[in-house]
């Protein structure tokens, strides 16, 4: 039978097929051939013997938190409380723009603006380079957006990630408002890695993943990821400019006409100096 691991706990997987859960082992001939089995994978299993016996082709994969065939991460961000902060967004959106997954982006507490001015310069953009944003308040929207995927639910403490999947499915009962640095190891929350199912998709409830880092990317990647650069790029006199300390740069003439904006460019020079402090 072919399943879905939706939960894996040391040495044991739960496997949903046909919306019934088996707890099954892995074969061992995985662990000879150094193979782990994680939570998203698509396999085959022995129903009698609850035995895992082959993992299906992996569209992609994520080691920490570890689990495959992500379709998209919806970036959760609030305006404030914490305040706004496109550092954050851009971190997110490079590095999930580099693991091949879908960013989207949901911002939350709009209600705690007198202005949103700001805000929605922006949200427009976001929008006008190619990503998706939502609000959180968009509930139907957002269902429409889980609808048979597996996604991920990023975004630093505090943010409403909790108060969202409360709000999509009520008998989730999450606790919300959790201290940030008991995340994890509070005695309420959970090391492993779960996928709950939610519209007829699945959504990681993933700890880890307000912590992404740029670690094992490097500064190249970091510029491929910005993915506007990319539209005007060919237009630099050299063919591996980095946009930072080159003439003739179209991305630096783009920033100064406000074409590209700012903090984009801001945030790209510190997330470069980033990786290059990691691999002094
Ligand atoms: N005003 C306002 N508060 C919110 C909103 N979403 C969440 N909160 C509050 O923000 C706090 C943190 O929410 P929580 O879901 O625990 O954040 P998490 O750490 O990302 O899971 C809680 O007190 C929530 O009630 C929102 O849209 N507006
Ligand atoms: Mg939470
Ligand atoms: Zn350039």
């Amino acid at each position: 039978m072919e399943g879905l691991i939706v939960k894996n706990i040391s040495d044991l997987y739960v496997v949903e097929c046909d919306n019934k859960l088996y707890n099954c082992k892995a074969k061992g001939i995985f662990r000879k051939k150094n193979i782990v089995p994680t939570v998203g994978d698509r396999v085959l299993f022995d129903k009698d013997k609850n035995i895992i016996t082959d993992i299906l082709d992996r569209k992609n994969i994520l080691v920490r938190p570890p689990i495959s065939n992500v379709d998209q991460a919806l970036v959760v961000m609030s305006v404030q409380n914490p305040s706004f902060s496109t550092n954050l967004v851009d971190k997110f959106m490079n590095i999930i723009e580099f693991n091949n997954i879908k960013p989207i982006l949901c911002l939350s507490k709009l209600d705690l603006l007198s202005d949103e001015e700001e805000i929605n310069k922006y949200i427009d953009y976001y929008k006008s380079i190619g990503y998706e944003v939502i609000i959180n308040t968009e509930v139907d929207r957002i269902k429409e957006i889980l609808k048979n995927k597996i996604t991920v639910l990023t975004g630093q403490s505090g943010v409403g990630k909790s108060t969202l999947l409360n709000k999509l499915e009520p008998s989730l009962l999450l606790k919300t408002n959790e201290i940030s640095k008991a995340l994890g190891r509070g005695k309420h929350t959970t090391r492993h890695v779960e996928l709950i199912k939610l519209y007829d998709g699945y959504v990681a409830d993933t700890p880890g993943f307000s912590s992404l880092s740029f670690i094992g990317m490097k500064k190249e990647d970091i510029k491929d990821n910005m993915i506007e650069f990319n539209r005007y790029k060919d237009k630099c006199r050299y063919k591996d400019c980095m946009h930072i300390k080159e003439d003739d740069c179209e991305i630096k003439k783009l920033v100064e006409n406000g074409t590209i904006l700012e903090s984009r460019y801001e945030n790209y020079k510190k997330f470069v100096n980033e990786i290059k402090s990691i691999y002094r």
